[in-house]
């Protein structure tokens, strides 16, 4: 009798044994995850009962120690903001609208940035991207960050806004994320090849993962999954593709029809509805046009002004964005330090000014000692030529 392991080609049980260690991995990881939130919720409670318990005692207590930074970024700079989230694509800085939201406010905001190349490593501690740490504290969820580094900063783009245009910016930033963001969730997650093909992912670049191209189709393809069955939770994917698809078409009119022929959605400066509109059309806008999908095209066709808009948001907040999406670069805008070539020959230059700036120090000096020596003799002529004819009047 033979066995199962025994019949199937070597590669095939290499491939197998991958696939049943990353399975493993993975076990883990989630694993790792409950006992963080479990532990999370342990800490709560002890905190809870500890206050508790220092309320009844009312005791005077002593100055309690500054808190610990519990944050990945421990050689923070005071005020910067270090932005957690995915890696760039080719076509799009971030595949996720929350995480390009966070970044384009960021920058119209005109706050200092950076984004943190965590590896795909970190998540906040509610378990999602993006989050920011600033001032060695995190705040985690797109509109908390917003808002928190809104009150932090002084900076609000609806500062601007009457109260009516207030009321109609919450209920389309309601609609975007709560409905629209949806639909397009259910199409990338029925067709993963959307994703895949529409922003040119590589997969070892995208999740961060030195891993064989078998495996990483595995992870991606679980991620994926995952991400459906919240779309089902959600309640709009029990419907069918059509019917999604209409959906999304008339979110997609309600925004062409608010935005009519204006520059923005209230006029020439763009509001927290700008950055949240410009993060999820982008996903259509900018996906690769080779690849067919007809919520795009419907877009392109019926909602021109939308594209027209996305363009005008990009140049705005991205003057970089070529660079970053062919460079993947997280902090295209950021200043680079020199290479190493520019270095050396900015400190020989420095180096050739400093001994131009000796030497003409030296000659200076030595000017100097010319003229004080030819003071001095003068001097010393004059109180001569004082001193003869002093004794010359006495002689007569
Ligand atoms: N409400 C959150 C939503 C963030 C969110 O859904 N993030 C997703 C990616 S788009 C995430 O991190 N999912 C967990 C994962 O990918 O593992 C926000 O506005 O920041």
């Amino acid at each position: 009798m033979t066995t199962d392991t025994e019949t199937k080609p070597v590669e095939q049980q290499a491939e197998e044994k991958n696939v049943e260690e990353v399975k493993e991995d993975v076990k883990k990881e989630e694993e790792a995850a409950k006992n963080a939130e479990e532990k999370s919720d342990d800490k709560a409670e002890k905190e809870d009962k500890e206050k508790d318990s220092s309320d009844k005692a009312a005791k005077p207590k002593k100055e309690p120690a500054p808190p610990k930074p519990t944050v990945h970024k421990a050689d923070y700079q005071p005020d910067v903001v270090y932005l957690y989230q995915f890696m760039r694509t080719p076509v799009l800085p971030s595949l996720s609208p929350y995480c390009l939201k966070v970044e384009t406010w960021l920058r119209l905001a005109g706050l200092k940035y950076e984004n943190v190349d965590h590896k795909m490593k970190y998540k906040s501690k509610k378990g999602q991207l993006p989050f920011v740490e600033v001032n060695g504290e995190e705040i985690a969820d797109s509109a908390i960050i917003i808002k928190q580094l809104g009150e932090k900063f002084n900076t609000d783009l609806d500062a601007g806004l009457s109260p009516e245009q207030k009321l109609i910016a919450h209920s389309n930033i309601s609609m975007i994320e709560n409905h629209f963001a949806w639909v397009i969730k259910f199409f990338f997650t029925t067709r993963p090849e959307l994703l895949i093909d529409g922003f040119k992912l590589d997969l070892q670049q995208t999740l961060q993962k030195p891993l064989p191209a078998i495996i990483l189709n595995f992870l991606f393809k679980r991620k994926i999954k995952a991400a459906a069955k919240k779309v089902r939770a959600h309640g709009i994917g029990v419907h069918k593709p059509e019917e999604i698809e209409e959906f999304g078409q008339n979110d997609l009119k309600v925004l062409s029809d608010l935005l009519g022929d204006k520059q923005f959605f209230f006029g020439e400066t763009p509001s927290t509805l700008d950055v949240v509109a410009f993060a999820n059309l982008a996903q259509l806008v900018y996906m690769d046009p080779e690849v067919s999908y007809s919520l795009r095209d419907w877009l392109l066709e019926n909602c021109a002004n939308l594209k027209g808009f996305c363009d005008r948001l990009k140049d705005r907040a991205f003057p970089d964005w070529e660079e970053m999406c062919s460079t993947l670069d997280l902090n295209s805008h950021l200043p680079k330090p020199p290479p190493e070539e520019e270095k050396k020959k900015e400190e020989k230059e420095e180096a050739k000014e400093k001994k131009e700036d000796v030497k003409e120090e030296k000659k200076k000096e030595e000017e100097k000692e010319t003229d004080e020596k030819e003071k001095a003799q003068k001097e010393e002529d004059a109180a001569d030529k004082d001193d003869n004819k002093k004794t010359e009047e006495k002689e007569k």
